[in-house]
């Protein structure tokens, strides 16, 4: 038999666990998740998948490549520009019609350097052709990049507009970047360097978790966090989105 005062005491307690792991499901939201699956805008046959994201000022950037030219440093940025929805290029971009869409011809549709996605110092436009601070490709063409970096407030407002571009395609597979062909953003570095070889416009990221598992997954101890007064408001909005169906699935773990 159960008293009315239990019962409620029981809600009550519920009620207060959801709300805190609800914590887990309502914080991220104001967390962006981007994805960009990148394919080669020229010749070449790389591939990259980037993820962007975005929480407050902090971005975090991972970009797995494979397919680019092997053991060759690769430039790499986020280009977009405010407001404008960024595409990437195809080969009628090819304005001066030798079959190699350069960085400066792509830009009319992926823009203008952004963020530079370097390995360690400045990730501002300033170091967009800091080709000592970029990933090199191993033997087999591949790389995986990660980097977490402070950006203004114009640029996480704007990324998910924008476009990953991953430069760098050795032509004639002779190693290195070389040729007479000099790159379109500056006469000391060939083409070959600097020409796009992927890009990627960024979209949400696919979700991978329902609200439903999110609760469940929370369950260990995310109550724990450290906004704790910002995650009981969360908590409690959280609360009302999820509704009834939350605190039965709850209950139902509890009582496992
Ligand atoms: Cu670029």
């Amino acid at each position: 038999m159960h008293s009315q005062t239990s019962r409620v005491r029981r809600f009550l307690i519920g009620s207060a666990a959801v709300a805190a792991i609800s914590v887990g499901v309502t914080a991220p939201a104001s967390a962006q998740d981007l994805q960009a699956d990148g394919i080669y805008t020229n010749q070449g046959n790389g591939t990259t998948t980037a993820l962007v994201s975005i929480d407050g000022d902090q971005m975090t950037v991972r970009i797995e490549a494979n397919g680019l030219s092997p053991s060759l440093v690769h430039a790499q940025h986020i280009h977009g520009e405010v407001g404008v929805q960024a595409s990437c290029p195809g080969i009628d971009a090819d304005a001066d019609g030798d079959g190699i869409v350069s960085t400066v011809e792509g830009a009319g549709q992926y823009g203008t350097v952004k963020v530079s996605l370097t390995t360690e110092g400045d990730t501002s436009p300033d170091s967009a052709l800091a080709i000592d601070r970029y990933p090199v490709a191993e033997a087999d063409g591949t790389y995986v990049y990660e980097r977490t970096f402070t950006v203004d407030p114009e640029v996480a407002a704007n990324v998910s507009l924008w476009t990953v571009v991953v430069h760098g395609v050795d032509l004639d597979e002779s190693g290195e970047y070389d040729g007479d062909a000099r790159s379109s953003l500056t006469d000391e570095l060939p083409l070959e360097a600097t020409m796009p070889a992927t890009c990627g416009a960024l979209v949400t990221a696919q979700v991978t978790a329902t609200p439903t598992g999110g609760v469940a997954a929370g369950a260990g101890g995310t109550a724990q966090g450290t906004n704790t007064g910002l995650a009981i408001l969360l908590g409690l909005g959280g609360l009302t989105a999820l509704g009834g169906a939350s605190i039965v699935a709850f209950s139902r773990r509890r009582n496992v």
